[in-house]
């Protein structure tokens, strides 16, 4: 795997990903990892993965997202040889043994979003000047196979530019709960099938939902990565100082502090102690 990752070194997003990235809000990129890189990831999730990062790490800016990370969430003049023009908001794993129930998540398995698009905030999925901004984005890398139906998150495509509320009685609210359309929405949702080694890109804007992993198979084995504008964050890092401070430098920029102007003629390019974010 690359560790360097130079600003030539990435696959950039394609017109045919960008027209679906746009209509759906989502993209499925199969089989991205060859069978060596799905044992090392794998075999790490599996013993727990006790310092997140440290053995997925080189996950968090792969050649085959970078490309894409930038088109949906980096204004070009900032993404730098020396840094990314997008940044990390954290990382969690998953291990979901046949029989997996949503009941064990604290949302039930409820159809979500970050927050509903139908209103003007730093998260929000928009375009402008043939842009997208994707606002929260999250890379899901399935470790293991996935059967359409059978316990992949799903999501109902398009609802990132919903200009109409889910029904509920709470408009603000960042679900579809208490809606009378709840069963119609949950029977427009679409997943996918896909082999180990494969990545799922979607917006948080997007209504999605986790599922009971019925598949009996196999385990749902997968790492979810959160990423977000180098001038915005929603998550709270859960990730040590010591842990980043081990990483090449590039990657570490991927953690730096949360903002653009006041720290000299460079800008803020270079994570450290003193600039990170918290
Ligand atoms: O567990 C899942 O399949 C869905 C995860 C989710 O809601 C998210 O990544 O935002
Ligand atoms: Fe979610």
């Amino acid at each position: 795997m690359n560790d360097k990752n130079s600003i030539q070194d990435f696959i950039p997003m394609t017109d045919e990903q960008k027209f679906f990235f746009d209509l759906r809000g989502w993209l499925l990129l199969p089989s991205v990892l060859n069978a060596e890189e799905i044992d090392v990831m794998k075999a790490e999730v599996y013993s727990g993965a006790k310092n997140s990062y440290e053995g997925l790490q080189s996950l968090l800016d792969h050649p085959s997202i970078v490309g894409i990370l930038n088109e949906l969430l980096t204004e070009q003049p900032f993404a730098k040889e020396e840094c990314y023009g997008f940044r990390c908001e954290g990382s969690f794993t998953t291990i979901r043994k046949p029989g997996w129930n949503t009941k064990d998540r604290s949302d039930g398995g409820m159809p979500h979003v970050v927050r509903p698009p139908q209103q003007a905030n730093a998260m929000r999925y928009q375009v402008a000047g043939k842009k997208i901004f994707s606002g929260l984005t999250r890379v899901v890398w399935e470790l293991e196979e996935v059967k359409a139906g059978q316990g992949g998150t799903s999501f109902l495509s398009g609802s990132h530019k919903a200009h109409f509320n889910y029904g509920g009685p709470n408009p603000y609210a960042p679900n579809i709960g208490g809606s009378p359309w709840e069963e119609s929405m949950r029977a427009a949702m679409e997943d996918y099938s896909c082999p180990a080694g494969s990545v799922v890109i979607f917006t948080e804007s997007l209504v999605h939902a986790a599922n009971d992993w019925t598949n009996p198979d196999n385990p749902r084995c997968a790492v979810f990565n959160c990423y977000n504008s180098i001038w915005a964050q929603w998550h709270k890092l859960n990730l040590s100082h010591e842990i980043i401070e081990a990483m090449p430098p590039k990657r570490r920029s991927l953690f730096r502090g949360t903002w653009a102007i006041g720290g000299g003629p460079n800008g803020n390019r270079e994570y450290s102690l003193e600039n990170r974010s918290l």
